[in-house]
């Protein structure tokens, strides 16, 4: 991966989205595919969310994973901002656990998708896997190695359960 251009953004509303969002993280590292992460909040940081949606095709930016929970406005506000195709975390809250994230990623008015993953570490792993198939669409070792970690995958789920 070192000297690999970066195609793939992790972003986040808070470090305290770390946790979830490592999922995606260890999924591109086990693809080999680089990736940066940043802290950008939709209500904190609005100008850090506006020149990174801004910047995000010219610096080469193919695929951008948003994080956030509560009033989740990140993937969607990214979405508004630039035509590369957002995949939208919803994080787990405490208060709703993640419910009122998931509402607030999914609902997109027509015009500017996100595409809505699953609720928690699940989210953001499935988030990593679906920006390796994009990326793999346009590089065959990619999709070499995406599909031996399906092969993978699959190989290691028991035909019986165990019964202890
Ligand atoms: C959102 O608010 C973040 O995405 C995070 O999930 C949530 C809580 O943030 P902290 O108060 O933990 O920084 O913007």
């Amino acid at each position: 991966m070192p000297g690999q251009e970066i195609k793939v953004g992790i972003i986040m509303g808070s470090q305290s989205d770390w946790p979830t969002m490592q999922e995606a993280a260890r999924i591109l590292d086990e693809l080999g595919v680089a990736y940066e992460s940043r802290i950008v909040s939709a209500h904190r940081t609005p100008d850090r969310l506006w020149s990174y949606g801004k910047q995000a095709t010219g610096r080469g930016l193919q695929v951008i994973i948003a994080g956030a929970g509560g009033a989740a406005h990140l993937p969607g506000m990214m979405a508004s901002k630039t035509r590369v195709p957002v995949i939208g975390v919803p994080v787990q809250t405490r208060a709703l656990s993640g419910v009122d994230s998931l509402y607030s990623i999914v609902q997109m008015p027509r015009g500017f998708p996100v595409a809505t993953m699953a609720i928690g570490g699940a989210g953001a792993a499935n988030a990593g896997l679906m920006a390796a198939g994009i990326l793999a669409l346009s590089d065959a070792a990619l999709a070499d190695r995406l599909d031996a970690w399906r092969e993978a995958l699959s190989a290691s789920i028991p035909e019986e359960p165990s019964r202890d």
